[in-house]
């Protein structure tokens, strides 16, 4: 056995658990070199590696049916509902009893953007990026509601530095320092198809962030839960980095949570196709809801269609949520209500004879959505899509940026005509920055558009 003075405990594991094969290169390292290797496997839980290769977490099962959801509201009691709602979100928001939080943790790998997604340039006149426009969406919120919402971001080993950077550099985007709060998530170890952890180089191990569902673990492990108890905050307002049109504060939404007492509240989208790549809302035989991911929903219930021709699972989730603080301490208390991990085969780099080489293994990680079904209050609020689901997935073609863009152009002249604000004939591509506008009626109506092809209301 190999022996390194402060880390035999953590050799004797590796032994242990039949892994030795990670000191393959050990010959060949220097002391620091040791110490970087011993240093990635000390946090390794080896028991629960064993366990996830030999019997996956998060098998499909049971019967479900399509989840109820609130309608968007069509007639005039709905929108006095509505209205009602709003009323007390905005009460809650003034109070200082909600916080905005942002998973930023993921590689966008599909985007093929070499760097974190949320320094991507996005505004179609602007140029601003996707984290500028949140947290200017967020200022603009603090200032209207006149209250402090805190702003957390949570980020992986491998973005964190740069994007702390980037919120330094830039100033927080004009919010105080201490309502930034960046933390990084967890990673853990993938495994080959013999179950064995794999060496990235010959000195360390290769890990992935353990999803998105690892943030709610991460908020109690920062100490920023209970940061969120000290300040007050009692809902988080949680979202994905990728949508610039996100509602980050949506006074209705977090009102509806609040009047129902509900733990955790997603927002859906109508499907606009069967195979669209969204979660699905369902409700199980025991009544609580759950997210079915696209990829695990069976071909017969993509396809399936009510009486009246209508898709059956047609409630897209867009992966905003709305959590109870207390919600979250309950789940990550402990290990009986933690998330289960998803298993997905993908090709992984590996150093492999000393070269770097791609292959075959197993990546695993949390969805957030799985803290659904632990919790009984639960609400779906379906929201109109081009209002507010813009997601920036791809380099072209669905869910692109250059979708992204056209969808802001598209809203923001909505905006601008329900203001009666006219739009000159030359005006191709307006933006509306989030400091001027959360939502139309933040509009000034005498202001004018410039005769200019881009536009950038500011
Ligand atoms: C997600 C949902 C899908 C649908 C869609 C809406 C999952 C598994 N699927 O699909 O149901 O709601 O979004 O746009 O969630 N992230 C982290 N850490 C991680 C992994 C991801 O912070 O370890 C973040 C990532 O930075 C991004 C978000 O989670 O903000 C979504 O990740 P994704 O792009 O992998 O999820 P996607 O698009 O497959």
């Amino acid at each position: 056995m190999k022996t390194f003075s402060g880390y035999d405990d953590v050799i004797k594991r590796v032994y242990d658990h039949h892994q030795e094969h990670v000191f393959k290169y050990w010959h060949e390292l220097d002391d620091d070199g040791k110490k970087r290797l011993l240093e990635d496997l000390s946090d390794v839980d080896f028991a629960l590696m064993e366990r996830l290769y030999s019997s996956p977490e998060s098998a499909p099962d049971e019967k479900f049916g399509p989840a109820p959801f609130i309608p968007v509201p069509k007639t005039t009691e709905a929108m006095r509902e509505h209205a009602r709602a709003r009323e007390a979100g905005v009460e809650q928001v003034s109070r200082g009893k909600v916080a905005a939080f942002v998973v930023a943790g993921g590689q966008g790998s599909r985007l093929g953007y070499d760097g974190p997604k949320g320094k991507f340039p996005v505004g179609p006149v602007s140029g601003k990026t996707l984290f500028q426009m949140h947290a200017e969406r967020i200022l603009k919120c603090s200032r209207k509601y006149n209250a402090a919402i805190p702003f957390l971001i949570m980020t992986s080993r491998v973005n964190h530095d740069e994007i702390a950077a980037y919120f330094r550099d830039s100033g927080y985007f004009g919010l105080n320092h201490e309502d930034v709060l960046i933390f990084p998530q967890n990673m853990i170890p993938s495994l080959d198809t013999e179950g064995k952890l794999i060496l990235e180089t010959k000195n360390s191990v290769f890990k992935n962030p353990d999803g998105h569902g690892g943030s709610l673990t991460a908020l109690r492990a920062s100490g920023v839960l209970e940061e969120m108890k000290r300040r007050g905050v009692e809902t988080i307002s949680y979202f994905q980095v990728d949508n610039p049109l996100v509602k980050i504060i949506d006074p209705a939404f977090i009102g509806f949570h609040f009047l129902r007492g509900a733990d955790i509240s997603s927002k859906a989208v109508r499907k606009a196709y069967p195979e669209e790549k969204v979660g699905i809302f369902v409700r199980h035989s025991n009544n609580r809801i759950a997210v079915v991911e696209y990829s695990d929903l069976p071909e017969d219930a993509i396809h399936s269609v009510d009486e009246g021709g209508a898709l059956r699972y047609s409630s897209g989730s867009i992966a905003v949520h709305l959590f109870q603080r207390e919600v979250v301490e309950c789940i990550t208390a402990g290990a009986d209500l933690s998330l289960p991990f998803h298993t997905a085969k993908k090709k992984i780099k590996a150093c492999v004879n000393g070269v770097g080489i791609e292959i075959d293994g197993y990546k695993f990680e949390k969805f957030v959505f799985d803290a659904l079904p632990l919790t009984e209050k639960n609400i779906v609020f379906e929201i109109v899509r081009e209002e507010e689901f813009a997601p920036v997935k791809n380099a072209a073609g669905i869910d692109s940026v250059e979708s992204a863009r056209k969808m802001m152009n598209d809203l923001y002249r909505s905006w601008l005509r329900t203001r009666k604000i006219r739009i000159p004939a030359k005006t191709k591509i307006i933006e509306i920055s989030p400091l001027a506008a959360v939502e139309p009626d933040d509009l000034d109506a005498g202001i004018e558009i410039p005769e200019q092809e881009a536009v950038y209301v500011s």
